[in-house]
């Protein structure tokens, strides 16, 4: 059951997790479309809880990565969120690819969403990963960075890792200007794609 979340997805996470987390192989990735409400990382975590309970009365383990690990600044979980990020467990899911804007681009809502991931010792039926981008010849973040930062690479599994944004010229951006309070950055990269706008149809 979704319990309200825009995307839910099941993805075999094995290949990024260290021995630590190894058992822990299942990535439950799970999206919100962000303006749905103004309090989606709260909604996100109210769904991962939903999903931890469903888990542990079946007898299974899991382990939640929270949607904005690192600003909670006093718990130990603000140091985990590398350890498996939530773009990992949307791609292993089958919910996107990385985009050239180094963002999660769902094909039906762009990179308009906040994502959450729970990972379970669950032996869960993996969905189909994405191999490959889908951003074909578009070039439109790269052009409309206002900080340079988006290098213009296709994302693969083939090297899924690859940096695709020069995340220090992002976060400059911000010391620079004084209008994102409530934002990390200017966020213009999930404004221009085209698959983030709505009702945008795709051949
Ligand atoms: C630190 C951080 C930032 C930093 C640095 C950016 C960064 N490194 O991503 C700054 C402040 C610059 C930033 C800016 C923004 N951020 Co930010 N940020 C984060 C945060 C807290 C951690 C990201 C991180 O370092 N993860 C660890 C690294 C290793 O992974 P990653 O880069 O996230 O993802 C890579 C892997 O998943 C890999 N990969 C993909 N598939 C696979 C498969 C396998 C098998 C493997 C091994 C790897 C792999 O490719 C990804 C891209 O390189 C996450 C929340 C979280 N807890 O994850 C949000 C998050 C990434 N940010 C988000 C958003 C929305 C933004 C902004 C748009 C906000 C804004 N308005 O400014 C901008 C966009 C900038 C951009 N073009 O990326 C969203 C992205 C949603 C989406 N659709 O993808 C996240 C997920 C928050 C959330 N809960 O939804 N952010
Ligand atoms: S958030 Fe702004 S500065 Fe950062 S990569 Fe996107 S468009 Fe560039
Ligand atoms: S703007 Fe174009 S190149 Fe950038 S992520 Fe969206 S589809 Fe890909």
């Amino acid at each position: 059951m979704r319990e309200g979340a825009t995307l839910v997805g099941v993805g075999d996470v094995t290949q990024a997790l260290t021995s630590e987390l190894i058992h822990l192989n299942r990535g439950i990735a799970i999206a919100l479309n962000r303006g749905l409400s103004s309090d989606t990382n709260e909604q996100l975590v109210r769904l991962q809880k939903l999903a931890e309970v469903w888990l542990k009365e079946r007898g299974y383990r899991s382990f939640s990565i929270p949607p904005d690990s690192d600003r909670r600044k006093d718990k130990l979980i603000t140091k985990l969120y590398h350890l498996v990020s939530h773009k990992t467990a949307a791609t292993c899911s089958g919910l996107g690819w990385i985009g050239k804007n180094g963002l999660l681009i769902n094909k039906r809502y762009g990179s308009k969403m906040s994502w959450a991931t729970v990972l379970t010792d669950a032996p869960l039926i993996p969905d189909t990963p994405v191999s490959d981008s889908q951003c074909g010849e578009c070039d439109l973040c790269v052009r409309h960075c206002p900080s340079g930062a988006v290098k213009g690479y296709h994302w693969s599994m083939v090297d899924p890792r690859k940096e695709l944004v020069a995340y220090d010229k992002c976060r400059s951006l911000k010391k620079k200007r004084h209008d994102f309070t409530e934002k990390p950055n200017c966020g213009f990269c999930v404004t221009v794609c085209p698959f983030s706008r709505n009702g945008h149809k795709h051949t």
